[in-house]
């Protein structure tokens, strides 16, 4: 089989053909790999997989982790999670919703996820479409004055922090004592340069996980000012890739070293059922 990788329109994302990702060779992992780094974001359809194989196909791409959140873990590896909108003997079978708002996976911890890939096991014919933007391109067009002024600054971040307490989504609301300790505040460069490509991107987030609480040196009105500023821009549709997810045996796999994602899954309807694996890779420290 030979492995074909084919741009998607005029994104930046790529469709792969001509694999089984359940068996590749070392030279198709390392193509795979530079496919990777060249488009951010992957398709792999017509995948048949194993929990095992998925796992084993995650480890192309990093150290698997598990999720600092544990109540859904699959019950034969733990380091694959279950995103699904469905019910087994009245209980939810996965995570419902895994981020309806913009964020890159792990941006609260100290060491962030690498890689994140989603397997498709159930799909509806409507909804639960994944967004994602090129954290690159957001930087390249950031307006020139606004470039210069976040060089070298950096911000604070804590997993579901938010001013607004009663938020449902905020950490408080969200957590164990256990995992709350594990997601202490952690502070971030503003423009990540990528350890592999040495390209630089944003790398700050809107998404209520990333919990940004502010901008360091700066008081909370001007920080909040700038955040929305950079929000506004990095949010806007030209840097963004919609993918409608089709049949099972689907594989996206994208780099949250440059980009950013978000699902639309809030407001799924129950009948529309949708039901994914989840595996995310252990990252470095942005710098
Ligand atoms: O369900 C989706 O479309 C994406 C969920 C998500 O943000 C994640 O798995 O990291
Ligand atoms: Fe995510």
């Amino acid at each position: 089989m030979t492995m074909i990788v084919e741009r998607l329109g005029d994104s930046f994302a790529a469709r792969v053909t001509g694999l089984d990702a359940g068996t590749l060779s070392n030279a198709q992992a390392a193509d795979l790999h530079q496919a990777y780094l060249d488009h951010k974001v992957l398709i792999i359809e017509g995948q048949d997989m194993s929990v095992a194989q998925f796992d084993a196909f995650g480890t192309l791409f990093g150290e698997t982790v598990e999720h600092p959140v544990k109540n859904f873990q699959h019950p034969d590896n733990p380091k694959v999670m279950l995103l699904s909108n469905s019910t087994r003997h009245g209980k939810p079978l996965g995570v419902k919703d895994a981020g309806s708002f913009w964020h890159s996976d792990r941006s609260y911890m100290e060491r962030t996820a690498d890689a994140t890939m989603l397997y498709s096991v159930e799909i509806p014919d409507d909804g639960g479409d994944t967004y994602f933007a090129d954290l690159e391109a957001v930087y390249d067009n950031l307006p020139e004055k606004l470039r210069a002024r976040i060089d070298g600054l950096d911000y604070v971040s804590q997993y579901r922090w938010t001013t607004n307490r009663g938020d449902p989504e905020s950490r408080w609301h969200f957590m164990t004592e256990d995992e709350m300790a594990n997601t202490p505040p952690v502070v971030r460069p503003m423009v990540r340069t990528h350890p592999e490509t040495g390209r630089k991107g944003l790398f700050i987030f809107p998404g209520i996980s990333a919990g940004v609480r502010g901008i360091v040196g700066m008081d909370a009105i001007e920080s909040s000012d700038l955040l929305d500023e950079l929000f506004d821009h990095m949010t806007d549709a030209r840097f963004q890739y919609r993918f409608k997810w089709r049949d099972p045996g689907t594989i996206v796999l994208w780099d949250n070293r440059c980009v950013m994602h978000r699902a639309t899954t809030k407001n799924l309807p129950p009948e529309k059922v949708r039901t994914l694996y989840r595996i995310s890779t252990l990252g470095s420290v942005p710098s």
